[in-house]
């Protein structure tokens, strides 16, 4: 993974609206008063979020921040509908997280390549007036006007998807470790804080092991989860792994006094981490002050019931044998914890059908609500038969009620959405 590591996009999507209907009658030879004809408009198009296997940051969203698909096309005359809307598909990479970023509702949580979630839906067709034929209306001059699509701004946060998460103090090893067992090439140094930014290698053992993915994270030190050196604003990446790989520096004088540091970070962080299975490994054994704390290292790790294993990742010693231990726990571990149940996506909210009555100061009085506006937008206000309709609309929903006891005069203005009435 090159480059600056971006993990959270804020980006604001917007549906398309529907096309409107139209009002229009039959004309043909012969047929003096033909029936309505008019048809609806398109469907606008809907904005889908995509998991694509091949990326791994969030940093195209942070150059490109709105995304809005196409109107649906008007309805026209002969009974035809408009063209749908085209619906785009806004690329993420696996461990995308999708919140909505006003409420904070988690909308869904995207891991299977090419998944897909709707996070805004294109607005109805409006209908044209041949929808409104009915036996007491033969010949209807009403049509809709599409509806408004959808438009919301989504939290995207990426927490990669792990199966091991390489966890220690700067210097340990990790990126080193990481280097030899997957193609991966992450930044190695003698200083700590090398590694800025998380990185994920596959681990491919042999054919009777399923390959499993890694992730190499910056170091972590005491008081990393009150936002201390870097490592707090990684751990989010290995809360989704299913086992961690606790290195301890081989030149560290104090590598059990590490071992707690870390640990009580973890705890720190999220009760679950620290829960996690742990294989803890002291590396650099090629060195001979690595091998000599190694029998201490290895009792007390065991005595505390951790397994305990020694490699050097510049001679190869243990690794292996290190590889083949991961493997065999990780067929036994559940699979990787979702985060959350996702809420459930739909289009009309129970608290969208509520609305509210203001008053301004200038005296114009205020209906908001989601559902209300919605019919406002659709109607279109040329047609005497659609202003009917919307009256009977507003007053079955209780608006007309609402206004007059909250003390609406005639002459009063009313405004719904973008559209002013005069209060009669
Ligand atoms: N002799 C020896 N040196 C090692 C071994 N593994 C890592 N090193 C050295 O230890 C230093 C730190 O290694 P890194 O892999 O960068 O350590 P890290 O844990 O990723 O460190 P941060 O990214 O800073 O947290 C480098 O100089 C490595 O060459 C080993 O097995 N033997
Ligand atoms: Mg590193």
């Amino acid at each position: 993974m090159k480059g600056t590591f971006y993990d959270e996009a804020r980006i604001f999507v917007q549906a398309g609206k529907g096309g409107d209907g139209v009002v229009a009658f039959r004309r043909e030879k012969y047929v003096p008063r033909g029936g309505p004809a008019g048809g609806s408009g398109g469907r606008g198009g809907h904005v889908y979020l995509r998991v694509n296997p091949q990326m791994n940051t969030l940093s195209h969203l942070h150059h490109r921040t709105h995304f809005r698909a196409q109107n649906g096309r008007h309805g026209s005359g002969n009974n035809k509908t408009g063209a749908s809307g085209k619906d785009i598909y806004i690329d993420v990479p696996p461990g995308t997280v999708v919140r909505d970023d006003e409420t904070g509702d988690l909308l869904g949580d995207l891991v299977e390549p090419g998944q897909t979630l709707l996070v805004a839906r294109g607005g109805r067709g409006g209908r044209g007036n041949a929808a409104f034929k009915s036996p007491t209306n033969r010949a209807p001059r009403i049509a809709e006007r599409g509806e408004p699509g959808e438009a919301r701004w989504l939290r995207l946060e990426l927490k990669l998807l792990a199966d091991v998460g390489l966890i220690g103090k700067p210097n340990a090893g990790k990126s080193t470790l990481l280097s030899v067992i997957s193609r991966a090439r992450p930044k190695i140094a003698d200083y700590p804080f090398t590694t800025l930014s998380p990185n994920l290698g596959v681990v491919e053992l042999d054919d009777q092991h399923p390959p499993f993915v890694v992730a190499d994270i910056p170091g972590l030190i005491e008081g990393a989860h009150e936002g201390r050196g870097l490592g707090d604003q990684f751990l989010r990446h290995v809360e989704r792994t299913r086992l961690l790989i606790h290195l301890l520096d081989g030149l560290s004088p104090h590598p059990l006094e590490d071992f707690e540091a870390i640990n009580a970070e973890l705890a720190a962080y999220s009760p679950a981490l620290a829960d996690r299975p742990q294989i803890v490994v002291l590396t650099k054994m090629d060195l001979p002050e690595a091998r000599e704390r190694w029998p201490a290292v290895k009792a007390e790790i065991e005595r505390q019931g951790y397994p305990a294993m020694a490699i050097s990742a510049v001679t190869g010693e243990g690794v292996r044998a290190l590889l083949y231990a991961v493997a065999h726990a990780l067929a036994k571990l559940p699979p990787p914890p979702a985060v959350e149940t996702p809420k459930v996506y739909r289009p009309l909210e129970e608290d969208e059908r509520t609305f509210t009555v203001e008053q301004e100061p200038d005296g114009t009085w205020i209906v908001h609500g989601v559902e209300v506006e919605r019919l406002v937008a659709m109607t279109n206000f040329n047609l005497d038969e659609g202003v009917a309709r919307l009256q009977r609309q507003l007053a079955a929903r209780g608006v007309l009620d609402a206004l007059q006891a909250a003390g609406v005069r005639p002459g009063d203005t009313v405004r719904i959405g973008e559209v002013e009435f005069e209060w009669r």
